[in-house]
């Protein structure tokens, strides 16, 4: 319940606000969506003005459902056109940053400069890139933005139709593995906050749904796991299939269930000429710090590095390198 004892933090940064954005991370998925919508609706319900920012040209398939079920219901709008929308007096803008801290990962940084006022909402570790000049919540017990906005909901008594209880519900059960990863007595309790609401879990399941082939190129990657110190779990993909980014990271997640299991890496292609490594750890290894020394990023638990005009055989040995130095 972090957020609602940073209630203030909140309410001294909306109260002046006449015109309030909403802006999560690159790629959007469940997590950021959901959050942005529920956040939405809590401003809705004080009588602000809001509009989500979204510039992805491509969607994941349950953030394409819920935009397409939610088209003409929110206001959702370009980055390239916010002048349009900006409150004439630039004190009485603020921006809301959702599901991500980091000047690099919102969909578009140029936003960070044209808005003043800014405030982050966010359960990831903080870190150098961390949005400046802004007011910050940020907390990283909790399993999910939409865990901390359902907390505001209830807070607020914020009525809520059952569809967006369930987009909520969708992003909790995506960023916690269905409740098996950093899920507390609190997630617990917001799940059943949400499903008092009406949310479906039936209708939870649509928008997790995978695309058939899409699975089949992942199962591929589980076929040549190799484990290393019998902790690590690792695997790459051959030269020729290319992956998103998000692919490998599903796959990293898959990892840390098997038995032993505390660290997973994937590497694949992930462009014509670029390389990607996406790594999890329950928290023994430090992801940020290995990958960091790859020139990648993360924190504790997660994280990705990218490399340019290389191949799959280096990355997969300076990995190999740097993790048998870490476990000397
Ligand atoms: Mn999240």
């Amino acid at each position: 319940m972090g957020i609602i004892k940073e209630r203030r933090k909140l309410n001294s940064a909306i109260r002046n606000a006449k015109t309030i954005f909403l802006m999560a991370h690159k790629n959007l998925d469940l997590d950021a969506i959901g959050s942005q919508i529920g956040m939405y609706m809590v401003l809705k319900r004080k009588k602000k003005n809001c509009y989500i920012i979204i510039d992805d040209k491509n969607h994941e398939l349950g953030v394409q459902k819920i935009l397409r079920e939610l088209e003409g219901c929110i206001d959702i709008i370009r980055s390239e056109n916010i002048e349009e929308y900006l409150y004439p007096r630039s004190s009485k803008n603020l921006l809301i940053v959702l599901d991500t801290n980091k000047t690099e990962l919102v969909q578009n940084k140029d936003v960070l400069n044209k808005i003043e006022k800014k405030l982050v909402i966010d359960h990831h570790d903080l870190g150098k890139t961390t949005i400046k000049n802004a007011t910050i919540i940020d907390d990283t017990k909790t399993s999910s933005t939409c865990e901390m906005i359902t907390n505001l909901i209830e807070y607020y008594d914020v009525e809520l139709e059952s569809y967006y209880a369930t987009i909520l519900l969708s992003g909790i059960v995506l960023d916690t593995n269905n409740f098996t990863l950093n899920t507390s007595a609190e997630t617990y309790y917001s799940a059943y906050y949400l499903a008092s609401l009406g949310a479906s879990a039936k209708k939870v399941q649509y928008l997790l749904k995978q695309d058939i082939e899409e699975y089949t190129e992942r199962q591929k990657l589980m076929a040549s796991i190799e484990t290393i110190d019998g902790k690590i779990a690792f695997t790459k993909s051959t030269p020729y299939t290319q992956y998103r980014r998000e692919d490998l990271a599903k796959v990293a997640d898959t990892l840390l269930f098997f038995n032993n299991i505390e660290a997973s890496f994937v590497v694949g292609r992930i462009g014509k000429d670029t390389i990607g490594i996406s790594a999890r750890s329950l928290g023994n290894y430090d992801i940020s710090k290995i990958l960091s020394k790859l020139g990648g990023g993360g924190d504790q638990t997660a994280g990705a590095a990218t490399f340019e005009d290389t191949t799959i055989s280096k990355v997969e040995q300076e990995l190999k390198k740097i993790l048998k130095e870490e476990g000397e």
